[in-house]
This record gives structure tokens, C-alpha cells and sequence, in this order.
């Protein structure tokens, strides 16, 4: 009997065939002879070359090739997210790599230009002796300039005062140290400079110094600052740079903002490199 069947199922298409016809496969289980193990039934197979077919449990009462498409379909499902969440895992992680390697060409490349690397020694507009280490930890904004210059200081002073504000609204920002250092300290004495920061950010600090401090802060960040002729009041202009500085935690230059920048672009930039910021 059983080598009938061998010949069936060695024809061409016998498998097929048999799995198409369930009386035929219901003679397979009821025969434990063609019965294996796991259920699966031996169809036939020459001595040494056994051949094997995986018929469906007939008690499940399916259609074997509606089964086996559902299978394969889930199979291809699984492998798809599968690959598709290690696609998606790989590109995150390169993407993550080129920001730090960006990160740290930038600050490289900062460190280069060398603005800011030295150390001032001022006084507030408090009184109280200052100098850059006090402020390492913090972001800051500084800004140079004069408190009798007419317009632009003032201008730029407001500018960076809605910057801090506006950063201060988003809790999940550091705050930001406004800081003013002055390049006329022939006039701008420590009660000047209190009286002028009044106008501004409540945590504006206005520093100030000897004529060499001030210079000496100046040149750490490439300031130029030159009086003008005065009138016969005595007052002049002092001709300066007009730049705000952005300075990381680190004591670093990472940006400048000149007067063409709005409020919102400066803002924007601060936050952008605050979210991006590696701390060295
Ligand atoms: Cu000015």
C-alpha cells in the first residue's frame, strides 16, 4: 500500500494534488504509518532521500493553500517592520553622529578664531568686581556700547532685552545673562550704568571699568570703539562695533548678531543652539 503511494507522490504535481483533496488527506492522518511526529506526513521517498510535505492538520478544518498564503503574508509583514524599524533605528543613529561631529567642527573651528578666550575683570553696575569666570554655566548675551549713544545702543539694548524675555517664556530653555559692558568709561561710571540698565532687561548687568579694562575686554572680542570730537557741552559719539555676542556655558564665542537680525531670528538662533549644544 504504502509503495502506491510513493508512486503517487513521486509524480509531478502529486503533492498538489493530494493536498487538494481532503479524503485523500484524511486517509493520510487516520494512518499512523504516514504519520510523523509533529504532524507533518510523510509522503514518500526513495531509501537515503526521504521526501517530505507539510500538510495541514485536517482537524483545523482550513483550506491548506488559504493557510499557508496568511502565513506567508504575516511572515512578510513581520520581516518587513522588522526591517524597516532597523532602517529607520540606522538612520537615526547616523544622524545623531554627523550633528555631534558638526557640533564639534564648529566649536573647533570657534576655538580658531579665538574671540573671547580671555578674561575680563570689571565693575558691575552694583559695584561689585566681575569677571568672565562668574558667569561660566550661563548663557549670555553681551553686547557693547555706551549709555549716551542716541539711538542704536538703545535700539539693540531693547532688541536683546525681548530676546531674554522671549527665551524666558519657554521653560525648557536655560535662562539667559544679559550682560552690557561699556566702551566709554569716562563717562559711564558704576551710578551711570545703574541708572542706565534701569531701562532695560531686569537682569541686565552693565559693567565698567578703567579705561585699560574696558579696552582689554574689547579686544578679547575684536571691539572697535573710537570717541569722536566733542561739542562745546563736552559730549561726543563713540564710533563702535555693533554686535550682540552669544557665549555658551563653556565660556565659548558660538555666535554674533549684528543689527540686520530681528528680535525673532536672534531668538530662534539662541534656542537652536541652546537644543544643540554639547557640553565640551
Ligand atoms: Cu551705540
Amino acid at each position: 500500500m504504502s509503495g502506491l503511494w510513493c508512486i503517487v507522490g513521486g509524480l509531478r504535481g502529486g503533492r498538489r494534488l493530494l493536498r487538494s483533496l481532503p479524503y485523500v488527506q484524511k486517509t493520510f492522518v487516520s494512518s499512523p504509518s504516514l504519520t510523523s511526529e509533529s504532524g507533518h506526513i510523510r509522503l514518500c521517498g526513495r531509501p537515503g532521500r526521504p521526501q517530505q510535505t507539510q500538510l495541514r492538520f485536517l482537524s483545523q478544518g482550513q483550506n491548506p493553500s488559504v493557510s499557508a498564503a496568511k502565513l506567508k503574508l504575516r511572515t512578510r509583514l513581520v520581516v518587513t517592520l522588522l526591517f524597516g524599524g532597523g532602517v529607520l533605528a540606522m538612520w537615526w543613529f547616523v544622524y545623531l553622529e554627523k550633528q555631534q561631529k558638526l557640533r564639534q567642527q564648529r566649536i573647533e573651528q570657534l576655538q580658531q578664531v579665538a574671540l573671547g578666550q580671555g578674561n575680563f575683570s570689571l565693575l558691575d553696575h552694583r559695584g561689585q568686581r566681575r569677571t568672565k569666570r562668574d558667569f561660566l554655566g550661563s548663557w549670555v548675551l553681551l553686547y557693547f556700547g555706551f549709555a549716551h549713544c542716541p539711538d542704536i545702543c538703545p535700539e539693540e539694548l531693547d532688541k536683546l532685552s525681548a530676546v531674554v524675555s522671549a527665551l524666558d517664556q519657554d521653560a525648557s530653555l536655560p535662562p539667559v545673562q544679559p550682560l552690557f559692558i561699556t566702551v566709554d568709561p569716562e563717562r559711564d561710571d558704576v551710578p551711570a550704568l545703574a541708572r542706565y540698565v534701569k531701562d532695560f532687561h531686569p537682569r541686565l548687568i552693565g559693567l565698567t571699568g578703567t579705561s585699560e579694562e574696558v579696552k582689554h575686554a574689547g579686544r578679547d572680542y575684536r571691539v572697535y570703539a573710537s570717541p569722536g570730537p566733542k561739542d562745546e557741552d563736552g559730549d561726543y559719539i563713540v564710533d563702535h562695533t555693533i554686535l550682540i555676542y552669544l557665549i555658551s556655558p563653556d565660556g565659548l564665542f558660538l555666535d554674533y548678531y549684528n543689527r540686520t537680525k530681528s528680535q525673532e531670528q536672534i531668538t530662534e538662533n539662541v534656542r537652536n543652539h541652546m537644543k544643540t549644544y554639547i557640553k565640551l
